[in-house]
């Protein structure tokens, strides 16, 4: 019955939106943070280059307006709004190829290096991309957000810090390979319930981008941040593949400028955000640590990540391994273009 119904929804929304696109229409864009912060930056760029170059317009709606980020993806997935921001870290279960974006230690740290090999890599391009048509999403663009560091509430400087922390994870089971590898309890959590958690110590610790931190003030509710430097945080913008697919030639082109423009913008935006960020976190709590981790201190997460990498192939199988191989491959491609 709740797959009829929700078919019946889906074929009656997508109906809506094909009829639209013959005529100037209203696009909604669910995002999983708030305006201000980098997805919403990157959607109002988005947003200005259509309303610019076109008749459409765009309506954003930031996190927590249409629900969480399982709550967004399956609106786009029914054909309720058109494109919305699906981090690779909740779309574990649906593509668990995407997954790739989650292993520790293997995304490139030079800045330059990552930009181009999200702009330029087959792997995520092509292959990646066939994978979300499969799944009746459009692949929109995909964008690095920032270095992850983790904030906690003890001091870490090595797994053995980690034991006994209950970690909040994304809700993706790789994630939770990774802290299990890294020593701590892992705790897959939605976004919504990670301030609360922390408040009431059910959680001890966390992950994000230093901006994300500063914006959602994490910094109010731990103590200490560490930089092990083991991932950078990878979003994604999908659109319902029917509407995407059943569009002019000349809008899905104008789609794909706009994507262009947004990428260019989003990754000049983020020079010095992490440092910037760092120090408004300093200058509200001057008491918080931040720590770097030395190269001896990364070893053992860097040995935690070869059995991470293990488990992923186990888990994901045969294309899971091809996934991976296309990715080291498309970085190698970009590190010697760009010479990081
Ligand atoms: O940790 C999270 O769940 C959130 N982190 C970021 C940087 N963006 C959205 C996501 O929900």
């Amino acid at each position: 019955m709740r797959n009829f119904a929700q078919t019946s929804v889906a074929a009656l929304a997508v109906g809506m939106l094909a009829f639209s696109t013959a005529q100037a229409a209203e696009w909604k864009y669910a995002l999983e943070e708030a305006i201000h912060e980098v997805q919403g930056v990157y959607a109002t760029q988005f947003k200005d280059y259509i309303e610019a170059n076109s008749d459409h317009t765009i309506a954003i709606f930031p996190f927590g307006t249409l629900g969480e980020s399982a709550d967004v993806t399956e609106l786009v997935q029914f054909g309720a709004i058109e494109f919305a921001n699906a981090s690779p870290g909740f779309m574990g279960s649906l593509i668990p190829e995407l997954q790739v974006f989650l292993l520790p230690y293997v995304l490139p740290e030079d800045p330059d290096v990552l930009a181009d090999f999200f702009a330029t890599s087959p792997t995520i391009n092509e292959t990646l991309a066939a994978m979300y048509e499969e799944q009746m999403l459009t692949l929109i663009d995909m964008y690095p957000e920032g270095e992850v560091v983790m904030t906690t509430k003890a001091p870490v400087s090595g797994p053995a810090d980690l034991s006994g922390v209950n970690f909040r994870v994304m809700t993706s089971p790789l994630l939770v390979e990774t802290y299990n590898a890294f020593g701590a309890t892992p705790t897959p959590l939605p976004w919504g319930e990670v301030y609360g958690a922390l408040q009431l110590n059910m959680i001890q610790g966390q992950e994000n981008p230093m901006f994300f931190v500063e914006s959602t003030k994490m910094y109010e509710v731990t103590d200490h941040i560490t930089y092990a430097g083991h991932n950078n945080f990878t979003t994604a913008v999908i659109a319902n593949g029917n509407f995407f697919n059943g569009l002019a030639e000349e809008d899905q082109a104008l789609i794909r400028a706009a994507a262009d423009a947004a990428y260019e913008h989003i990754i000049g935006y983020q020079q010095g955000l992490t440092q910037e960020a760092e120090a408004l976190i300093l200058e509200a709590k001057p008491e918080m640590t931040v720590t770097v981790l030395s190269d001896e201190e990364r070893a053992p997460f860097r040995e935690a990540a070869e059995r991470v990498r293990e488990a992923f192939i186990e888990m994901v199988g045969e294309s899971g391994a091809e996934v991976l191989e296309g990715f080291e491959a498309d970085i190698e491609a970009s590190r010697d273009r760009v010479g990081g």
